[in-house]
């Protein structure tokens, strides 16, 4: 069975890596400011030019690019290409502002799809699999990114997209899929469903699953395993870079290896902007060093990290990125604490509770009001409905372990199983409506 999709880049001894990285950033940086005004000021106003970047070492000197660079810049100010040349498309699934919009050469598309299919060959894909891609397809990176890769991998590919999820377990069945593609949140949704449809993992053929587009723990990967049977993996992008595939688990499932040969990675200080060392916790940021069409030099992801190079035992050698935390963003502050929906997350699944939950925070009377709603599975509630007392018992037992966790005490409440809304894409897992006080 083949291990990797191109082994002679995905286990390239480091220093090799970094070679390439320093001729192609090079390369990079001079086509950038030929061809970018928007970016040539940028590198004009910190007073770099390019013969200044001789290699990754030179990194630094760059300027950023933040989303409000891509705001700015919206539709054509970071396009490097004549729009001639370009073939494709995608956007942000962003609800807020300007959505970002990312534009591909048939180059572009290429790599993007091999990067895909690296990621599906690490998760044990070939060309015999049977590949369920349920990212949404459509403007959204996820199912054209996987659904490309699993076309270059030689694999059946079935592009459902999501939703209508009795379907799709019809089509598991049907057609034995072997690997699933969504997200976390739907993963979590189809295993719950298998049940309630009176099936087992035994009825179905899945083996893998390629996970990603939204933070998720590991104590929802166990979930999911257990209730799909399968081995899940995780899968990061995002649409400024390229789409899934950005980085991507292999066996060891201990971080994502981020493909090096199309992306240099770096750890910043948020605050500061200075770069950190490795195995420091900071803010990710990606150059894109292959991409011809929307080639984003030390763009600012605000998704927290840590980056690894620890010998993995697949062979790989690029770099390995941890699970995101979430978007610095997406990190709550209540009550001056720091929270992150991943606690929440972890605390609940570890006392038994179902990855069904949602964070509601207010303000109310200039206090922040936090509250957590919490669906119990179909035996916990038949066991708890009854039973005043226990119920109480179970509310303040998770809000001790919540309190253990967070430093900070949210009022829980636990509900009939089907009370949370599921997630068919990126779940939304916190409703912050101080934010429509503002
Ligand atoms: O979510 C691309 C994607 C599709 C990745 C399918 C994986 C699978 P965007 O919609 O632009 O692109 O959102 C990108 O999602 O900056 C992270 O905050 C978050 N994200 C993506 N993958 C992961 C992951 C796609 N595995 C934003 N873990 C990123 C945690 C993730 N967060």
């Amino acid at each position: 069975m083949k291990k990797y999709f191109q082994p002679e880049i995905e286990t390239m001894p480091v220093e090799e890596i970094k070679k390439l990285q320093s001729e192609r950033l090079v390369k990079q940086v001079a086509y950038v400011y030929a061809n970018n005004k928007y970016y040539k000021k940028l590198m004009d106003e910190k007073g770099v030019k390019p013969e200044d970047i001789q290699g990754i070492e030179d990194l630094h000197k760059l300027p950023f690019l933040t989303k409000n660079d891509l705001r700015e810049a919206y539709p054509y100010g970071l396009l490097s290409r004549p729009l001639k040349d370009c073939v494709r498309i995608q956007s942000t699934s962003g609800t807020t502002g300007r959505r970002v919009v990312a534009f591909y050469t048939q180059h572009d598309i290429d790599l993007w799809e091999e990067c895909c299919a690296r990621a599906l060959v690490a998760a044990g894909g070939t060309d015999e699999d049977v590949v369920q891609v349920c990212y949404g397809y459509g403007l959204f990176t996820g199912g054209p990114g996987l659904n490309g890769g699993s076309h270059k991998l030689g694999s059946l590919t079935l592009p459902m997209s999501s939703g209508n999820t009795e379907r799709q377990i019809q089509f598991m069945r049907d057609l034995n899929a072997t690997i699933l593609c969504c997200t976390p949140s739907y993963a979590a949704y189809i295993g719950e469903k298998l049940h309630e449809m009176g099936f087992t993992p035994d009825d179905i053929n899945l083996k893998a699953g390629i996970f990603g587009a939204e933070p998720w723990t590991e104590e929802m990967r166990r979930d999911i395993e257990q209730k799909l049977g399968i081995k899940a993996y995780d899968i990061y992008g995002l649409t400024e870079i390229s789409g899934p595939g950005v980085s991507f688990e292999c066996e060891e499932q201990t971080g994502m290896h981020i493909n090096e040969d199309h992306f240099i990675a770096e750890i910043i200080d948020p605050e500061t902007g200075e770069v950190l060392p490795e195995g420091s916790e900071g803010e990710l940021v990606f150059t894109s060093i292959t991409k011809e069409a929307f080639p984003l030099l030390r763009y600012r992801t605000r998704d927290l990290c840590v980056l690894s190079r620890k010998q993995c035992s697949c062979g790989r050698t690029h770099i390995k990125m941890c699970k995101p935390k979430g978007r610095s963003d997406d990190m709550l502050i209540i009550r001056g604490v720091n929270v992150f929906p991943s606690q929440i997350e972890t605390v609940l699944l570890k006392e038994g509770y179902t990855p069904n939950y949602q964070i509601l925070v207010d303000r109310i009377n200039n206090e922040d009001t936090f509250e957590i709603n919490v669906e119990l599975s179909q035996e916990q509630y038949a066991k708890l409905q009854d039973d005043d007392l226990a119920f109480d018992k179970a509310e303040k037992k998770l809000v001790g372990a919540m309190v253990g966790m967070l430093g900070i005490r949210p009022r829980i409440h636990l509900l009939a199983p089907h009370s949370v809304v599921r997630s068919e894409g990126k779940a939304v897992r916190v409703v912050d409506k101080r934010k429509l006080h503002d």
